[in-house]
């Protein structure tokens, strides 16, 4: 096993791999920028070593200087987290030449699961059904064809997009004509990479995602389906495991070809296989996802499995040693922002007063703490609630009850915790029936 772990992140994930790293006996080294020097990740790692000013480019981003503090500190692996340089193809190569060990997929793999077109293709020969459409590259004439199979409203994507980056609604053929010479041209520009798909849309989806593990030696577990309908913008606000919508034969079935599909990219690692399902129930595959995703969590809680811990046994050379659990009861996960609930902007500032929720199946994830200060240069995620409960009846209770003791107080600063009691309240929240438009409509 590794000797020293160099955490390339911040924030609630950072503290997450250092637990993780210090119930292995690895020792951790931290990095940090200028507005970070205070943060909590810093005081519980064992090293640390500041990479430079607040800007995420000229620190968290910046590739040079990460591997300068690996130098330094005489760390054997590199843990990348979610966000940053997690998914970047080129920093794991680079990682991967020096002597220090990727915590992660292979560079060609995330290269590949960069590259959405070649993706789905190979997950249609792996059997994973498929939303209609270009099955490919194309240009203006096959894409107007296509459309024209399939019918409208249609989806453009940029092939090197993902996340909900470089997707456009096409109503009929006249906005095809007109934005898909736009579509290339902003897809080139923001990725250097001009090529597009087309997909029939589909109409009020869900957001469903399965976990995967995959070891060194080709062993799969799949851990189940998440869902994350509750989102806005693309940024998620509350996920859930396991969904309400997924029968345990379709749990198997998505499971089984989650798990050919990773064998047959050469998966290593933590992963996330992306769905949508239609309210006619069909599952249709979106993208994968190559780290470990912020609400990991919901799985932990219903699996029992450490997913963190599982990704340093996995980059060890460790086999997977157990066979997926069916998930046991609910748990849902709450991102809880430092923003302002109106407008979502972010609102940075001083904690001057925090009574964090507890009891009985209630984790808090956070590295906040009272006194503070939220700088404003990151991401507005400040704590994840997450709470389990032996239905999802009793998850939501347990919820509610859990915002209700969560206090976070300071000048100018809010939160969204109202927010999602508002939500957890809600009658259509509790049947479970809602769409990812949930939130916008809720916003009306
Ligand atoms: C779609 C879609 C409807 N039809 N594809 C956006 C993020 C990316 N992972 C997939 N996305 C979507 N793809 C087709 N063919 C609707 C979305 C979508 C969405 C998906 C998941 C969660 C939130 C979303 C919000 C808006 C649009």
């Amino acid at each position: 096993m590794f000797k020293k772990v160099l955490i390339a992140n911040r924030g609630e994930i950072a503290l997450r791999a250092i637990r993780a790293c210090r119930e292995l006996g690895i020792k951790t080294v931290a990095v940090y920028s200028e507005a970070d020097r205070d943060s909590l990740h810093v005081q519980m790692a064992d090293e640390s070593v500041c990479i430079g000013p607040p800007e995420p480019s000229k620190s968290y981003l910046d590739i040079p200087r990460i591997m300068s503090a690996v130098e330094i500190s005489g760390a054997d692996a590199v843990y990348p987290g979610y966000g940053f340089l997690a998914e970047n193809p080129k920093f794991a190569e680079i990682v991967a030449k020096s002597r220090v060990k990727f915590i992660g997929p292979s560079p060609s793999t995330l290269e590949l699961i960069g590259d959405k077109i070649r993706t789905k293709e190979i997950a249609k020969k792996t059997g994973i059904p498929l939303v209609p459409g270009s099955n490919g590259t194309t240009n203006l004439e096959s894409a107007i064809e296509t459309a024209r199979e399939i019918g409208y409203p249609v989806v453009l994507k940029a092939s090197a997009g993902g996340g909900g980056r470089g997707i456009r609604i096409v109503m009929n053929e006249r906005d095809l004509r007109e934005k898909f010479p736009v579509a290339v041209q902003e897809a080139d520009l923001c990725f250097g990479d001009g090529r597009l798909y087309l997909e029939k849309f589909i109409i009020n989806p869900k957001h469903i995602e399965f976990q995967v593990l995959a070891d060194s030696k080709g062993n799969v577990a799949v851990l189940g389906e998440r869902e994350c309908s509750i989102q806005r913008r693309h940024q998620k606000l509350i996920e859930e495991a396991p969904s309400s919508c997924v029968s345990p034969t379709k749990r198997m079935e998505i499971s089984a070809l989650v798990s050919d599909f990773c064998k047959a990219i050469g998966y290593e690692g933590a992963g996330t296989v992306e769905f949508l399902l239609d309210e006619e129930g069909n599952f249709y595959f979106m993208e994968m996802n190559g780290r470990i995703q912020v609400e990991h969590p919901v799985t932990e809680m219903v699996t029992c499995v450490d997913i963190v811990k599982w990704q340093f046994l996995i980059a060890g050379g460790e086999e997977l040693n157990f066979d997926p659990p069916e998930p046991k009861g609910f748990a849902i996960e709450m991102r809880i922002n430092a923003e302002d609930p109106d407008n979502f902007m972010p609102s940075p500032g001083r904690i001057e007063r925090l009574v964090v929720p507890g009891g009985a199946w209630v984790r808090v994830d956070t590295h906040i703490y009272q006194g503070y200060k939220i700088p404003p240069y990151y991401d507005s995620l400040i704590a994840k609630l997450i709470v389990w409960g032996e239905n999802r009846g009793e998850a939501i209770t347990r919820g509610l009850r859990a915002l209700e003791e969560f206090v976070i107080e300071g000048e100018g600063l809010k939160t969204n915790i109202e927010f999602h009691r508002r939500i957890l309240s809600s009658l259509e929240f509790k049947r479970g029936k809602h769409h990812i438009g949930f939130v916008e409509k809720m916003m009306v």
